[in-house]
């Protein structure tokens, strides 16, 4: 008894220890990423190609969770900082040099590129991370989703072809019929207050396409939108702020 008690402590201590490392960028260098109230900073940072860097984003805003994510084929899943934390975030910058954007932003509220630009001066001779194409979501399998509701995205507005569905398992099929700009699909939930929580989206759906996701809704109210940012994806503008979001029920 005592054995198996002893081991059962060492596999607890194990785990504990594994899972403060998992999403840490410790042993890179520090970049400190500050979020605030009207967006985040800096908006640059120079960076080596290859260089390990440790993202230390700081969350100053006086109520709002931001999001940072690597975009337009930048790596790095997308991790939420809540209001007053800080969280530790490691990145790997792929050899070469070239420019690698990161969204700094609270879903339809402040939004700031962060561009981490990568000079060609002292290269690294790092072995090039798994340089796979960005993922696509793949297709889920059609059973088992209560309702689909098709949403065509153009600039700059969001169609549902239905102002409401009753609540399960709920499949959003994005189209982007516009003729040449990028869009994608998020699925916002709002909060008491008067920000939103991004509960699912597929991002970088290309004009002519169509991507779908499940997403598993209880009744309430909700905004399909698009968050696409000012400087991301081609655009010059804020996608949200020029009126690409409508009302969504859940019945
Ligand atoms: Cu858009």
């Amino acid at each position: 008894m005592k054995n198996v008690s002893g081991l059962g402590m060492a596999a607890i201590g194990l785990a504990v220890f594994a899972g403060a490392c998992s999403s840490s960028g410790a042993g890179g260098r520090k970049v400190e990423i500050t979020m605030k109230d009207g967006g985040c900073t800096p908006s640059s940072v120079a960076v080596r190609p290859g260089e390990k860097l440790n993202l230390l984003l700081k969350n100053e805003s006086s109520s709002d969770a931001y999001e940072f994510e690597g975009i337009d084929g930048a790596k790095l899943e997308e991790v939420v900082v809540h209001q007053g934390k800080t969280l530790s975030v490691g990145y790997t910058v792929p050899s070469g040099s070239g420019t690698h954007k990161m969204k700094c932003y609270v879903p339809a509220g402040p939004s700031t590129i962060v561009e981490l630009v990568a000079g060609s001066l002292s290269e690294t001779a790092s072995p090039a991370r798994g340089a796979t194409p960005a993922a696509s979501s793949s297709p889920a399998a059609s059973i088992g989703v209560d309702s689909t509701v098709a949403v065509s995205l153009v600039e700059y507005s969001v169609t549902a072809d239905k102002p409401s569905v009753s609540a399960g398992k709920i499949r959003f099929a994005a189209t982007n019929v516009s003729k040449g700009q990028v869009h994608e699909l998020a699925v916002l939930k709002p909060k008491a207050d008067g920000g939103f929580e991004n509960l699912g989206e597929v991002e970088d759906v290309e004009p002519g396409t169509s991507t779908s996701f499940d997403l598993e809704l209880v009744p309430g109210a909700y905004t399909l939108a698009c968050l696409i940012a000012a400087g991301e994806s081609g655009s010059t503008v804020d996608h949200y702020k020029q009126g690409m979001h409508t009302d969504f029920t859940v019945k």
